[in-house]
């Protein structure tokens, strides 16, 4: 089941049938732009970050995959943009997560992460087991983010558990290209506007007359 259509539709519940990149879950419509507090990189940012949540019940014995385009206008992801992946709530019913990060042809390993190198909102425990990566990528396309179970043996990690696999994934972005362009727009702005003022000074300075 896929939340679809609208602008407020954040939310996805994996459907369970997840288990390979030809039938991964596509997230596309399921990125807003409304502030999400679980989000990881969301203080300075909170105001337009677009990103999309899972809500994981697996406990069918699979890899979860997850599909989501950058830069072909299916998502808001760009070209050049770091997006970061961020599971959460995993460690209270026991599941120790591990997030792989997979290129458009679906087996390509991009970036993997076991446990997250902080506790940011939503991991509630300390010395957390959930999972976070960021990525940036450069290319347009399809790719795949998986949620699998964290194995010592394993580099990648292992098909969900069946008891207890329940799991929030979040997918966020700073849009710092956009916000970037915009304040160099705006400076620029400025500057053509200061030399206008210099230009027209003396209609300007009748008000101080
Ligand atoms: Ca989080
Ligand atoms: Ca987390
Ligand atoms: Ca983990």
């Amino acid at each position: 089941m896929l939340a679809m259509g609208s602008a407020n539709a954040l939310i996805v519940v994996e459907s369970g049938l997840t288990n390979s990149p030809t039938n991964a879950q596509n997230i596309d419509p399921a990125f807003g732009f409304i502030p999400d507090q679980e989000i990881e990189i969301n203080s300075s940012f909170d105001l337009g970050i677009p990103n999309a949540t899972v809500f994981g019940f697996s406990g069918d014995g699979t890899f979860d995959y997850y599909s989501f385009s950058v830069g072909t206008g299916a998502s808001p992801l760009q070209i050049g943009q770091t997006v970061f992946f961020d599971t959460d709530y995993a460690q209270i019913v026991g599941l120790d997560t591990q997030l792989t990060l997979f290129g458009t042809d679906g087996t390509t390993v991009l970036a993997s992460n076991d446990n997250a190198p902080f506790d940011g909102p939503g991991d509630l425990v300390a010395m957390t087991t959930n999972s976070f990566l960021s990525y940036t990528f450069a290319s347009a396309g399809l790719y795949y983010i998986r949620v699998s179970q964290a194995d010592h043996h394993t580099l990648y990690g292992v098909p969900l558990s069946t008891r207890g696999a329940t799991y929030r994934l979040n997918v966020s972005t700073v849009p710092l290209p956009a916000a970037a362009w915009l304040f160099g727009s705006g400076l620029l702005a400025f500057f053509a506007l200061s030399r206008k003022r210099k230009r027209n000074k003396p209609l300007l300075m009748l008000g101080q007359a």
